[in-house]
């Protein structure tokens, strides 16, 4: 029997002989890897077979995707690498999605593409296909291992590449470089602090806010991958300023804190959206500040397009992107906040004289906010109260206001591309970082369910709730499978609504109710699903018994077991997701003219 030990976890120091499988596997242990997710194939079976012995968890899960899902959650909630591995050809095109996500997430992914044998490479020989112009666009650095020697070392840059650049890396190796004799020394993972940014920037930064009379913090992704939530907070303290969190990162800031606003973007804070309306310089803190997470909403165009903007990034080929700049600081968010407050309190700051009067406005916003969400129980266009009435089912946002007041402490949520998950945005707050995962800008449904049970393996103590609609379970339940076999208990909240609802949303306003395809009827019993697959299984369809649910669901994580709540709701819909990017339909041909929009 294989038995591990504490010394196993150590890689081998200095030149020797190994093979290419050995070194690869030495490289994961030097980089402190714990967990690879994967589907089990030939093409790296060598370097599998080592897994044990060097203290690593091969998690197996049911489809590629799933594993490069969960590979960004434990990236997200970690901040170390997250990695998945497949077999060349359809497991690594299963991958694809996944990927593109962490692209978008920043996630350090690290994926693991072993490729057809170097010798019938392009012969079209078993499972072949070019791997690396598939990831060329959603990596932000792609190794070929194009010798068994190099097998180490471009291992460890992929890993490397990975945290520096924070985004999924490729580390392609022809299956036949696993095997062979080498000689090589393991090298060791190379940190880089990031720092401030340049002196100029910070100076010129900090003469626009001294001058501010209403400056606004907008706290990015950055703020929670840099771990600078401390430094955000003295500052914005400093500054007496309001914080909005950016699209999808409601975790960047705590909710409870007094100059908190909430999110920005769709099915955003209205709160939020009033004062940075208002002010006159805002400080976009670790955020490229993304189209779609400024864009109207609630009928607010929002973003203070006369307002100076300063915008802090890690990344410079983020400043100034997406939006006019003032300033841009390339450079680490909590580092230069703590720079910025440095300089900052040793000034006179305009923003001081009217601080009272911010935090009442900030106040009365918040209140009128979370007082018009109370009121908010139901949507209340024409569609949503004909499907609303005479059903028995819970209202969407009344649901989803009953899970935020019994959402566990500490909960990590994973959110994803549907209607009422966006509608969920409205309702979801956090004290800590890293607390949240939404499909962010890539969108995918599907994404919310693996992903929360990568994070589940990075934080088991946690608990992990992901939120999901009726149709994106259908194309993730599948990963019911990893949890019941892996032994990760997870929450999973279906809304079933009988409907691709989002999309729905799109017929209703733009296309005169001709439903093609987004209705899901005949669906099965997500419970019973549940229940024959292993976990645990019940519906719910009642406002008083969610809360219940939901407790006893996070109790049963504990116990070790997996929760699917199939929560039985209205067919009503919230604001559509792309109002801005959808028309009416013109039609010139004749025999489509029914369908026109009527003018
Ligand atoms: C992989 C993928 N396919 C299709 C879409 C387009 N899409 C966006 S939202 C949506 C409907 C989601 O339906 P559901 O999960 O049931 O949630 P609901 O909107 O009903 O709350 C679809 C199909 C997408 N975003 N991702
Ligand atoms: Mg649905």
């Amino acid at each position: 029997m294989n038995t591990m030990t504490e010394a196993n976890r150590l890689a081998v120091v200095g030149r020797q002989k190994m093979t290419p499988s050995e070194a690869f596997v030495e490289t994961l242990v030097a980089q402190g890897v714990t967990n690879v997710f994967g589907i089990v194939g030939s093409a790296y079976m060598d370097a599998l077979d080592l897994f044990p012995l060097a203290g690593i968890r091969f998690i197996s899960v049911a489809h590629e995707q799933g594993a490069g899902h969960m590979a960004d959650g434990y990236a997200r909630v970690s901040g170390r690498h997250g990695v998945c591995i497949a077999q060349n050809g359809p497991g690594i095109t299963n991958f694809v999605t996944a990927i593109a996500a962490a692209y978008w997430a920043h996630s350090p992914v690290v994926v693991v593409t072993p490729e057809t044998g170097s010798m019938t490479l392009g012969l079209g020989g078993f499972q072949e296909t070019e791997q690396l112009p598939i990831f060329s666009k959603i990596t932000k650095f792609q190794a070929h291992v194009n010798n068994r020697a190099r097998m180490a070392e471009l291992t460890s840059r992929a890993f490397d590449r990975a945290l520096l650049e924070l985004g999924p890396t490729q580390l392609n190796i022809p299956r036949d470089f696993f095997y062979g004799d080498i000689e090589c020394e393991i090298p060791q993972p190379i940190a880089i602090e990031r720092g401030a940014g340049g002196e100029k920037s910070l100076d010129q930064a900090a003469e626009l806010l001294a001058s501010a009379r209403f400056p606004v913090i907008l706290c990015g992704g950055g703020v929670i991958m840099a771990e600078a939530q401390a430094a955000a907070i003295k500052l914005a303290e400093l500054l007496q300023a309001p914080v909005c969190n950016s699209y999808l990162h409601n975790d960047s800031f705590p909710a409870r804190h007094p100059l908190w606003c909430g999110p920005l973007g769709y099915q955003g804070s209205k709160a939020a959206m009033k004062l940075i309306a208002k002010a006159d310089v805002v400080l976009a803190l670790g955020t490229r500040l993304g189209p779609f997470g400024t864009l109207p909403q609630h009928g607010l165009d929002y973003w203070p397009a006369q307002a100076k903007i300063v915008q802090v990034d890690a990344d410079a080929k983020m400043l100034g992107l997406v939006k006019p700049i003032s300033v841009g600081i390339c450079g680490d968010a909590g580092a230069a906040s703590e720079a910025l407050t440095a300089r900052l309190s040793r000034r006179s700051l305009a923003c001081k004289a009217n601080a009272t009067e911010r935090l009442a406005t900030i106040e009365q916003e918040k209140r009128a906010w979370e007082s018009e969400l109370d009121g908010w129980t139901e949507e209340r266009d024409a569609w949503s109260r004909e499907v609303a009435k005479g059903s028995s089912h819970m209202h969407p946002r009344q649901m989803l206001r009953e899970l935020e007041r019994a959402m566990p402490e500490g909960a990590m949520v994973s959110t994803d591309i549907g209607n009422i998950c966006s509608v969920s945005n409205s309702y979801l707050r956090f004290e800590r970082p890293r607390s949240m995962f939404a499909a962010m800008s890539f969108g995918n449904c599907g994404y919310a369910f693996p992903t929360i049970v990568g994070a589940k393996v990075a934080a088991p103590d946690r608990p992990a709730i992901a939120y999901v609609g009726d149709g994106a379970w259908g194309m993730s339940f599948g990963e019911l499978q990893t949890c019941v076999r892996e032994n990760i208990p997870v929450t999973a909240l279906v809304f079933n609504n009988e409907q691709w609802g989002a999309e729905k949303k799109n017929h209703v306003d733009f296309y005169a109710r001709r439903f093609v395809g987004v209705n899901l009827d005949r669906q099965p019993s997500w419970a019973a699903v549940a229940k024959a697959m292993g976990a645990e299984g019940q519906r719910i369809e009642k406002l008083s018994d969610v809360g219940p649910a939901l407790r006893s669901a996070s109790k049963a994580q504990r116990e070790g077991k997996t929760t699917v709540l199939e929560m039985m709701v209205t067919r009503e819909l919230g604001d559509p997701f792309r109002r801005d990017a959808l028309a009416l339909p013109t039609r010139h041909l004749a025999k489509y003219k029914s369908t026109a929009a009527k003018s």
